[in-house]
């Protein structure tokens, strides 16, 4: 499957290897960055996968003193202090500083790959069964939850636990002050705006935390026949058609950190304040998480005075586009569904429905973070395509 290696030279006064394919491509690896991960049991420890190479001992003005080709499948390289060093052609190949090699390595290990959708939303559904037994439609939920932001499972039982079994499936859930799992109804005195009839608008849960929960699972245990229906929109979409249509409320809103409060009592008793931006981007000025629940922004707001009228003309606007019937997707939850999402990205609300003397509409929710279902992403991607 991958070609093997031609040949192999030192280059640049022995700074650098460079390595030709029998595909007549070519890579050039830096030879400290060879040194550093030498794959000998000196410099690194194989049942960890990890360096035992520590900084102190890496020469970073290292030349190659000789380099030899061992058949075609592997190199050997002397170094002046005449530690050896041995690296294997797919290993190297995988490794390659190429620009489309290193984005083709990016997109393997991370799935940047993003679909974005408005009203249009097909919303894609799994079985719950089949995620929960088979690894094929395992991978293809968190696939699609990663691409897309959203997959609705459906037929889980309608009793509470099933998502500490979801949870199971992908690692473990993230446990918050709600409790390691929550329920969503009608509560008297309610600690959070959730626990009412009330409607609730576009937000992302839990902005307070100084690292939001990644993903959200909502399982419908119990639906009121008028009302309660759920909305959704992508944020990313809409941070973009944001940008384009007023660039400077999109400034406004990535930078302007945001003060969030939750005081109160659930798991145990809590007073957690956290400043984020609504918008967060990278280094581009892409939209990497949204940070918005009205109900928690604080009363406190940590800004000049002169900068609070613009913030709130730029949040409206956000909030408009957000609510723009082209941008979002409404639909009803039934008794066993399960709709998982990227609390990141997607905002969700719920329309109001009555309250009565006995409980109409029951969810329970639960929360992961993208490092566990990332990290259960990739193992089943691995077994999956056979790569074991
Ligand atoms: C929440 C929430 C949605 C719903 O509990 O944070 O958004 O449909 N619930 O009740
Ligand atoms: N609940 C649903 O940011 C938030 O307060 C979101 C969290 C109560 C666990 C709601
Ligand atoms: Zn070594
Ligand atoms: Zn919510």
């Amino acid at each position: 499957m991958n070609p093997g290696i031609q040949k192999a030279e030192a280059l640049d006064a022995g700074h650098f290897v460079r390595v030709e394919w029998e595909d007549g491509s070519e890579s050039r690896y830096p030879c400290v960055w060879l040194r550093d991960n030498c794959q000998c049991p000196r410099c690194f420890l194989r049942s960890a996968g990890a360096r035992r190479l520590v900084l102190k001992d890496l020469d970073v003005n290292i030349v190659v003193k000789e380099i030899t080709l061992a058949g075609r499948k592997k190199i050997s390289i002397t170094w002046p202090d005449e530690h050896a060093s041995e690296y294997e052609a797919e290993w190297l190949k995988r490794r390659c500083f190429s620009e489309a090699a290193r984005a083709e390595m990016r997109e393997d290990l991370f799935l940047r790959e993003q679909q974005y959708w408005g009203s249009d939303l097909q919303l894609p559904k799994i079985p719950f069964e089949e995620i929960m037994y088979n690894d094929e439609s395992a991978y293809k939920w968190l696939c699609t939850l990663k691409k897309v932001g959203i997959v609705l499972l459906t037929g889980a039982a309608t009793r509470q636990g099933e998502l500490v079994k979801l949870g199971r499936r992908i690692g473990f859930l993230r446990l918050t002050f709600y409790g390691p799992t929550w329920q969503v109804q009608d509560k008297a005195d309610a600690n959070n705006v959730a626990y009412t009839t009330g409607k609730l608008c576009f937000h992302t849960d839990y902005p307070v935390l100084q690292q939001p929960p990644g993903v959200q699972f909502l399982h419908c245990i119990k639906q009121t026949a008028a009302g309660g229906e759920s909305e959704v929109v992508d944020g990313f979409h809409v941070s973009n058609k944001l940008k384009k249509q007023n660039p400077q409320a999109y400034q406004i809103l990535s930078s302007t950190p945001v003060d969030y409060t939750d005081v109160g009592v659930d798991y145990c008793d809590f007073a957690v304040q956290c400043k984020q931006r609504i918008i967060d981007v990278d280094s581009r000025g892409q939209a990497v998480r949204i940070n918005y629940n009205n109900a928690t922004r604080d009363t406190v707001f940590d800004v000049p005075a002169e900068k609070v009228r613009p913030f709130y003309a730029a949040l409206k606007e956000f909030d408009d586009l957000l609510n723009s019937a082209e941008h979002k997707f409404t639909y009803k939850l039934k008794p066993g569904d399960i709709v998982t999402f990227d609390n990141w990205r997607v905002l969700h609300g719920r329309q109001s429905y009555h309250s009565g003397s006995e409980v109409t509409r029951h969810l329970e929710g639960a929360y992961a973070d993208w490092d566990v279902v990332m990290s259960r992403l990739r193992l089943l991607k691995k077994r999956v395509l056979n790569r074991d």
